[in-house]
This record gives structure tokens, C-alpha cells and sequence, in this order.
């Protein structure tokens, strides 16, 4: 038998059953009701075998905040002609980042075209991949047809990038365009890492404007290549989530204000870098070895996005301790720690350096390295508690 849907103006599409107010029953028909005006003929065979509403209402529930885009998001956080730009700004990332995404997919398809090392280094010594270069043209070209930037930093070039054609750009962009690029060829999580600071003054390319403390940010997020492509990010608020639909080429929110909880039984950081660290590095992954309740566990993917990005839902920390080896430790304060500490700390965790608050850092080189231990808030209390006590 046919069962007509009314259409009710909602905010959710709701079932609700005609009728009786209670459950179902031999007489009470269900029907979908929608918000958004669409019809929908829903048949008592259609409806999944359950015995009660609730799991009813959960089959067929859809929560339109779920169609909620990266696109729909920044568009209602728009204000101002100031945080407009900001979201054209971030739009354009977003774009980026769908197609390095797609870019990534491919690769093992793309007969080698895509994979494989490059056969350059970049600023900091490391050969490059090819997936990196292509990051890099898709980000910075983005960037700069945004119009919205004045000067950007990138990992892969080693000066900084006025915008040509941003005469009223009103943003600096930091980024590493494709963070982990060493576990392209075997399909490991990589990711892509990007911070926003305010210019100076609109349209005018001030270097000093790239050289600003990360607690000046006014936006930070990065997307994670894997099972999943994620975008996470902050605006200065709240840490939202969203997850490329590709049916749709749409980022969707999936995870709206992520808390980062408050201690977690994950560490992570890499032990076969054990003989270099100082006594406190050691003696603190000893004290975590030992806890046995409930018993810490070791995980360390080695591309810290997918490191940082579990962190943030589980727990725990992720470190790159400095040590004999890397004094200053290995990963680069201005596109790595600070857009990645301002998202831990806007979900509610700490990232410092061992004894500062990385944020509170002001650099003095746009490619400079800083030590790192990120995560819940008492975890990384406790690694400062090592570091400095020792
Ligand atoms: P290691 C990847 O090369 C990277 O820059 C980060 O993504 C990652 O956290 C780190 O280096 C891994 O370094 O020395 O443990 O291989």
C-alpha cells in the first residue's frame, strides 16, 4: 500500500508516524517528513525489518546539518568583508585540496606518472616526490587566483612567494603542501598543512608579515589523504570536521567541534631515535612504558598529519622531541607545529615545545625547526614535567 510523506516544514527530515502519538502500530503509518520540500513515497516494505521506532527513526533519519558543506560552513561564517575574504580564502583551499586528493587516488594508477621521486631537493635538503612539486603548483596557484593572499610560505620553495595578483589581499598562507610525501609509493596517510595570519596592511607584501607568533594565526587546518580525505579546521572557534563526499565533490561535516580529550593511553613519537634523545625524553617513554592502568600504547604512522589527526580524536601525544641528533628537532615551526598546535589548542589540547607553548614562539627564519609534543592537555603537561624536572 502506498503511503503518501506530508511535507512539514522541519529543520530535520523526521519520521513521525500519522495518527498515534506512540510507536507503531497496526493502524499508524509511518512517513518521512522532510524540511527541505522533498516528496518521498515510503512503503512499510521499503522500511528496514525493526521492531521498535527508535531504531526506525535511526534507519531512516537523516540529519540535514550531515549535507552541511566546507562551501555552506564558511559561507554562514562569513561576517564581515574581512572574514568573507577569509572564506574565499579557505574555499580555494578547499579546492586544493579536493584535487591533490583525487591526485593521490590515482597514483597507483597513474603508470608511475604521478609517483616516484622527483629528482630534486627541496630547501631542506630532502628529495622531493613528484606529488610534492604537483602540492605545491596546486596550492600556490590557488592561493594566488584567490586574490585574498599578499604573501605565501611554502615548504617546497625556499623564499618567500609574494601574490601577484592579490593588490587587496588581505592574508598570509603558510603550508606544507603534502606533509609525509616519503610513504606516497606505499599508500601511507600523507597530508597537506596550512596556516592563515592576517596582513599587516591589505595589498601590501610585508615579509614580516610571514614571521608572525603562531598564537597570531586567525585560521589553521590541514587534510588528511586516507581511508578517508578529512579536512579539519579552525577559524579561530571551534575544530570542525568534514569528509569528502566524492559522489558529491563536496567536503561535508562529519565532525562538528572536535575536543581533543584530556589524557588518552597513546603516545607517539619515533623510538629509533631513542639513542639521541636526552635523559628526560628517555626516562618520560619509560614512566609510560610502566603504566599499567590502563597500559599506554606505542603508535607512530611517521607522517604527521595521519599521527597528528588520530591525536586529536584519541588522545595522547605526538612528539618530535629535539635531541643529540636534531637540535632544534626536525619538523618546521611555521607550517608544521604552529597550524597544528593552533588546532590542538582550539580543540582543547597543548602543544609545546618541551618547556614553552609553541604558539608563543615568534620565528625569526620562515624554514626554522622547532621540537614538538602535542595532544591532551595532561599528557603533555606530564612531558614537560620530564623535560624540565630532568
Ligand atoms: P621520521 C614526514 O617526512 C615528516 O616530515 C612528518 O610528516 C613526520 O611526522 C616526520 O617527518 C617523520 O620523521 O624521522 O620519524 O621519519
Amino acid at each position: 500500500m502506498k503511503i503518501k510523506a506530508r511535507i512539514v516544514p522541519s529543520r530535520r527530515p523526521r519520521l513521525a508516524w500519522s495518527g498515534t502519538t506512540g510507536g507503531p502500530s497496526r493502524c499508524s503509518q509511518p512517513r518521512v517528513v522532510y524540511g527541505s520540500g522533498v516528496t518521498s513515497l515510503v512503503t512499510r516494505e521499503m522500511l528496514p525489518k525493526t521492531s521498535s521506532r527508535n531504531q526506525l527513526e535511526d534507519a531512516l533519519d537523516v540529519d540535514v546539518e550531515d549535507l552541511q558543506t566546507l562551501g555552506t560552513f564558511i559561507i554562514n561564517t562569513a561576517k564581515d568583508e574581512d572574514t568573507s575574504d577569509l572564506s574565499i580564502l579557505i574555499q580555494s583551499i578547499g579546492t586544493s585540496c579536493k584535487y591533490i586528493a583525487n591526485c593521490v587516488r590515482k597514483l597507483g594508477l597513474a603508470n608511475g606518472k604521478l609517483g616516484g621521486k622527483a629528482g630534486t631537493e627541496n630547501v631542506q635538503g630532502e628529495e622531493q616526490m613528484k606529488l610534492d612539486l604537483v602540492a605545491h603548483e596546486v596550492f600556490s596557484r590557488g592561493l594566488d587566483r584567490s586574490g585574498r593572499c599578499t604573501v605565501m610560505v611554502s615548504e617546497e620553495v625556499e623564499e618567500l612567494i609574494p601574490c601577484a595578483s592579490s593588490p587587496h589581499g588581505r592574508y598570509v598562507c603558510v603550508f606544507d603542501p603534502l606533509d609525509g610525501s616519503s610513504n606516497i609509493d606505499c599508500s601511507v596517510s600523507i597530508g597537506s598543512i596550512f596556516g592563515i595570519y592576517k596582513a599587516t596592511e591589505r595589498g601590501v607584501f610585508n615579509p614580516k608579515d610571514a614571521l608572525q607568533p603562531g598564537k597570531d594565526m586567525v585560521a589553521a587546518g590541514y587534510a588528511l589523504y586516507g581511508s578517508a580525505c578529512n579536512l579539519v579546521l579552525t577559524i579561530g572557534g571551534c575544530v570542525y570536521g568534514f569528509t569528502l563526499d566524492s559522489s558529491l565533490g563536496e567536503f561535508v561535516l562529519t565532525h562538528p567541534k572536535i575536543r581533543v580529550p584530556p589524557s588518552g593511553n597513546i603516545y607517539s613519537i619515533n623510538e629509533g631515535n631513542s639513542k639521541f634523545w636526552d635523559a628526560g625524553m628517555a626516562n618520560y617513554v619509560n614512566h609510560v612504558k610502566n603504566i599499567q592502568d590502563p597500559p599506554r600504547s606505542l603508535r607512530y604512522i611517521g607522517s604527521m598529519v595521519a599521527d597528528v589527526h588520530r591525536t586529536l580524536l584519541y588522545g595522547g601525544t605526538f612528539s618530535y622531541p629535539s635531541d643529540s641528533k636534531s637540535k632544534d628537532g626536525k619538523l618546521r615551526t611555521l607550517y608544521e607545529c604552529f597550524p597544528m598546535a593552533y588546532i590542538m589548542e582550539k580543540a582543547g589540547g597543548a602543544a609545546s615545545d618541551g618547556k614553552n607553548r609553541i604558539l608563543d614562539i615568534t620565528p625569526h627564519h620562515i624554514h626554522q625547526r622547532s621540537p614538538i609534543h602535542m595532544g591532551s592537555a595532561e599528557d603533555v603537561k606530564e612531558i614537560e614535567r620530564f623535560l624540565t624536572e630532568q
